[in-house]
């Protein structure tokens, strides 16, 4: 089998991330070494016709991953719902996440962090499923990467739902990780989808069109482990298959 390499991109405005610019697009795939260059390209693109604004700054990072080192997931199902308000579609999104792991006090906490961010954040917010207090520190959140699919062009040619379904199969195979809420931060997308017990649940107008706060919450056990949880989301190399 032939090599797999890592390639990511991050793009901002006003400097890099860690000087504080905006964030505009980030997304990354695992490709074999003869297609680096052309998904390298089309990620440059994206970063510069974005709905967010155009990117000032943009890391490409491409590194080797030893095939010993990936871990195979299985893909979340989908189902899709109806929702024709953003009451009905948090209505529709709290009743799919509550359960014996997650309370409705930690979800309605989580709808409202979301709601409450003044910028969008690059990574996701760690809510207690059972208390609803957030547990990550800092602005940054956990920021999942070095993921893919199999065979990425089957899930479609949607990007958002595309990428947005890899990584929160990975975020569902992660130890002590219960759910997820997410909505997206890109102006002119408002579908969003909640994660649990194995499904992703797709709910069209989670947030009002034109809005570029956006973002993810995870739901985790209280006896987490949360620094090889962190460490599994953010450096373990997965590919989701189907
Ligand atoms: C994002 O763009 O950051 C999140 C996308 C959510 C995708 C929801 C869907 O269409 O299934
Ligand atoms: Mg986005």
């Amino acid at each position: 089998m032939s090599e797999l390499y890592s390639v990511r991109m991050r793009a901002a405005q006003g400097g890099p991330h860690e000087n504080g610019g905006h964030h505009i697009s980030g997304a990354e795939r695992i490709v074999k070494l003869e297609e680096v260059g052309s998904i390298a390209q089309s990620l440059a693109e994206r970063a510069l016709h974005h709905s967010k604004g155009t990117a000032d700054f943009i890391n490409i990072t491409v590194d080797l991953i030893p095939s010993n080192e990936i871990t195979y997931i299985d893909c979340l199902q989908v189902e899709e719902h109806r929702a024709n308000t953003i009451v009905e579609a948090h209505e529709l999104a709290i009743e799919l996440l509550q359960g014996p792991h997650i309370t409705e006090v930690a979800i309605q906490n989580a709808i409202n962090f979301l709601k409450g961010l003044d910028s969008s954040m690059r990574g996701a917010m760690l809510v207690d499923a059972t208390t609803g207090k957030r547990i990550d520190e800092g602005k940054r959140g956990v920021r999942v990467s070095h993921m893919d699919s199999f065979d990425s062009e089957s899930l479609g040619d949607n990007d958002h739902m595309r990428e947005a379904l890899v990584l929160a199969s990975k975020v569902q195979s992660a130890d002590g990780i219960v759910g997820e809420l997410c909505w997206s931060d890109d102006p002119d997308y408002t579908v969003g989808y909640v994660a649990c017990n194995g499904v992703y649940h797709r709910i069209p107008n989670m947030k009002e069109l034109g809005s570029d706060i956006g973002g993810r919450v995870f739901f985790v056990q209280s006896d987490i482990d949360s620094k090889s949880v962190i460490e599994y989301l953010e450096k373990t190399p997965v590919l989701v298959q189907r």
